[in-house]
């Protein structure tokens, strides 16, 4: 799998960002994947072929696709009851035929895999799907002897994040622990990921890795078929025993520690940073996936998220333009209340997504509202920045006060603005003289870059200029 891992890395690095990927799908694309939180097998299909594809965006994270328990919060989709490809977001013919349509658009298909845990139900039930169940029965798949049982704690559940032991083998949140160390469980957990393998399935995020001990991952991907991509969900918290660069010889990681500097940085102005991370302890750029949010950390409040307006656009527009790690983007719902706002049909199954129209980021957003901030204009505009400026070094670097601008070589340059008042300036690059297009801004306006390189222009209040030598007028 390190292998495997490495030469999936080492394609993205040698062609830099807009190099052709080794997934199933053809097409010109960047490093750049995006999740597609509660979003339907049906509609993620249609935006495949209407902007992801277009946008040259690798892969979209898809929300859990396998049997769970019934109930209206979006939870509920942790909760596995079965591994049928049967849920609220579609059945397996919708599934089937949605990775089928990205691929065409040439977008890899990444799928959330609940593999720590089944339901955390204590009464009997029955899935989405029909199956019964019991908090530690699950027919054909789970009986009692396949579940851990800590004993740490009176509920079984974890009570401290300082040991290894408690995390890994008491209860999240009261879901039922499987016993990932045992031939049985694997055995299980790999024909349900080689089922989706079988459908097209280009890789799998890893949910709640930090749950199993790496050892344990690293024998399920071990038994999963062909090359899947793998990025793995280990939340990084000071003082624990577990960290993200446990799980590196499995996969790829989320980068929690940088969406939380982006916070403070955008407290700060200090945007400059972004530049020099090495100080931080991240996971090693080629394994890092970068992002600003996702749908913990837009409802914990310890990232920046839509709420958050050009903060966060400010905030996305940064990360696609940093060379450290791959980006993730996220797309979500609006809502007041966690558990509310997913909008359901009468039987409970997940509505086809209507973007709202973006005109202003002082807009609010109704409970429900499909966000659809990856299509506002400064990230779609950024993903093809990424892709033109590729692996080029960074050149022509430029910081005042809570302006940053830095160019990548002849190939493309960007200015950000992290404060209330505009920024006119001019800036000195190294890109060829002639009109280039603004690409964060809606439509093409114009920048003139002059015989000696220079540009000026007017940085908007939490805002930026970027332009690129692939968008000229
Ligand atoms: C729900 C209810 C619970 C109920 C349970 C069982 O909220 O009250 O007991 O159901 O009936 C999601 C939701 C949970 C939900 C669960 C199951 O967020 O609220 O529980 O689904 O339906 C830790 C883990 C990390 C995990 C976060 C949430 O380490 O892996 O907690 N993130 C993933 C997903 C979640 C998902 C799950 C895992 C479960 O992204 O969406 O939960 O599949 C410190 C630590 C972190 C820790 C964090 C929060 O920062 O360092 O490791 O994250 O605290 O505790
Ligand atoms: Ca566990």
């Amino acid at each position: 799998m390190r292998r495997l891992a490495i030469l999936l890395t080492a394609a993205l690095l040698l062609g830099g960002c807009s190099t052709t990927t080794t997934f199933d799908g053809d097409g010109p694309k960047s490093d750049v994947g995006i999740q597609l939180f509660q979003w339907n097998w049906d509609s993620i299909a249609s935006e495949c072929t209407e902007v992801l594809g277009p946008a040259g965006i690798a892969w979209v994270l898809t929300s859990p696709p396998q049997e769970h328990i019934v109930g209206s919060p979006w939870w509920t989709a942790y909760q596995p009851v079965s591994y049928k490809v049967e849920s609220r977001l579609g059945t397996r013919e919708q599934f089937e035929s949605m990775v089928k349509t990205c691929h065409e658009a040439g977008v890899a298909i990444i799928v959330d895999a609940v593999i720590n845990h089944m339901t955390g139900q204590d009464s009997d039930g029955f899935g989405w799907a029909g199956t019964p169940f019991g908090h530690y029965e699950y027919p054909g798949l789970y009986t009692e002897k396949d579940f851990h049982h800590c004993g740490l704690s009176e509920s079984d559940d974890i009570t401290d994040y300082s040991s290894a032991g408690n995390v890994q083998n008491c209860e999240l949140v009261n879901l039922a622990d499987l016993a990932t160390e045992t031939d049985h469980v694997q055995e299980q957990l790999a024909k349900y990921l080689n089922d989706l393998r079988s459908i097209g399935v280009d890789g799998f995020r890893i949910d709640a890795a930090k749950h199993m001990p790496a050892s344990d991952v690293a024998e399920i991907v071990e038994r999963i078929d062909g090359d899947p991509y793998i990025v793995q969900e280990v939340i990084r918290s000071d003082g624990e025993p577990i960290q993200p660069e446990d799980y590196l010889e499995s996969g790829d990681v989320f980068e929690f520690g940088l969406a939380y500097q982006l916070v403070a940085w955008m407290k700060t102005g200090q945007l400059a940073n972004i530049a020099n991370v090495d100080g931080y302890g991240f996971a090693p750029s080629e394994q890092s996936r970068t992002f600003v949010d996702n749908h913990d950390t837009e409802r914990n409040r310890q990232t920046l998220s839509y709420r958050d307006g050009a903060k966060y656009q400010l905030a996305t527009m940064l990360l696609l333009a940093s060379g450290y790690g791959s980006p993730v983007l996220y797309s979500g719902y609006a809502f007041t209340i966690n558990n509310n706002s997913l909008p359901v049909d009468a039987e409970g199954a997940v509505t086809d997504v209507a973007c709202a129209n973006f005109a202003d980021f002082a807009d609010a957003y109704a409970d429900g509202e499909w966000v659809c901030q990856h299509r506002w204009p400064g990230t779609l505009g950024m993903v093809g920045w990424r892709s033109a400026v590729g692996s080029a070094e960074v050149t022509d670097e430029w910081s005042e006060g809570d302006a940053y601008a830095f160019g990548r070589g002849s190939l493309g340059y960007v200015a950000f603005n992290a404060s209330d008042v505009p920024l006119e300036h001019r800036f000195e690059t190294s890109l060829p003289a002639g009109e280039y297009c603004n690409v964060v801004a809606a439509g093409c306006s114009v920048v003139e870059v002059g015989a000696d390189g220079s540009f000026s222009v007017v940085v908007p209040a939490w805002g930026a200029v970027a332009i690129h030598v692939d968008s000229r007028p």
